[in-house]
């Protein structure tokens, strides 16, 4: 994220919540989520890592229509002591970091419009409440994204910042897990995606290698299109462990002076379970 030009709305508190206003919603926008919730429950079990599937149970999701986001919070605070608040849309890096750090999830109260059913730039309720907050409900992965928010509030400056982003968009957003049976999806961009729930897992095109922090912090990624390069972590345990213990100075500091590993390429030390073809992004991707 740039440095923030963002500018606060007026309806927004200093910590740029907003209320959801739940009662304002339209059966539309009611159909819309019960469409995306429905076409992503159908093909999710057996592609999506299972405690996924215990967060959608735990926080009640499968009822129909757009969560309250205050019923989801009262389930979620006793589940793992976090909450969701509503926000106008994209907030400032340091706005976002504070309010992980104090296990708030910040959500978008919009919907996506039909003609966006497969894409749309900024993260929607369904994208932030379905692909993000069940796996809130786990207690490993909730403590590694209060982690993840200490961090971003210790990154002094934007080159951690970014170091910081490239972390989160590999795990949180696009990240999988390796099972005894296979790889699974747990990042929220993927789950949320119809499309890249399958293009991650199946797909001979992208890279899939294995979790290894400082060469993550090097590689750049897409943001207009499936991931050319995904990364695979052990467990949540070994996630958490691997970033949460650490203080990042020492890693920002190795990093200083290396260059970004192109997004595509595959180095001689990575654990490699997939040599992606690349033939997805070569043949234009989503534009295509
Ligand atoms: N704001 N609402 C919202 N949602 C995000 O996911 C988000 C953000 N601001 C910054 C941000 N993500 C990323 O730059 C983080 O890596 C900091
Ligand atoms: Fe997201």
């Amino acid at each position: 994220m740039k440095p923030s030009t963002l500018q606060r709305p007026a309806e927004a508190a200093e910590d740029w919540t907003i209320s959801q206003d739940w009662d304002r919603y339209g059966p539309a926008e009611h159909a819309m989520w019960d469409r995306l919730f429905a076409r992503q429950a159908k093909m999710l079990p057996g592609r999506v890592v299972p405690e996924f599937l215990e967060g959608l149970d735990i926080l009640r999701m499968s009822r129909p229509g757009i969560p309250d986001f205050e019923e989801l919070s009262d389930r979620l605070m006793r589940a793992t002591g976090w909450q969701v608040v509503a926000v106008p849309g994209l907030v400032p890096d340091e706005v976002f970091f504070r309010h992980l750090a104090d296990r708030r999830f910040v959500a978008g109260r919009f919907i996506r419009r039909p003609e966006q059913i497969d894409y749309l730039q900024e993260p929607d309720v369904f994208h932030d409440v379905f692909g993000h907050v069940p796996l809130l409900a786990h207690p490993v992965f909730a403590d590694y994204m209060q982690a993840y928010g200490e961090g971003g509030l210790r990154a002094g400056g934007l080159r951690a910042i970014d170091r910081l982003a490239r972390l989160y968009w590999y795990t949180v957003e696009f990240g999988l897990i390796q099972q005894d049976d296979g790889l699974r999806v747990y990042g929220a961009g993927i789950v949320s995606s119809f499309g890249e729930s399958r293009f991650a897992l199946d797909d001979p095109s992208p890279n899939r290698l294995g979790f290894e922090l400082e060469r993550l912090m090097r590689t750049p990624y897409r943001i207009d299109d499936y991931q050319q390069t995904y990364f695979v972590v052990d467990s949540f345990e070994d996630l958490l462990r691997r970033t949460a213990q650490t203080d990042f100075a020492p890693v920002y500091a190795e990093l200083q002076d290396l260059p970004d590993i192109p997004v595509a390429a595959v180095l001689p030390t990575d654990r490699v379970f997939t040599l992606g073809t690349q033939a997805y992004a070569a043949a234009g991707g989503r534009r295509s």
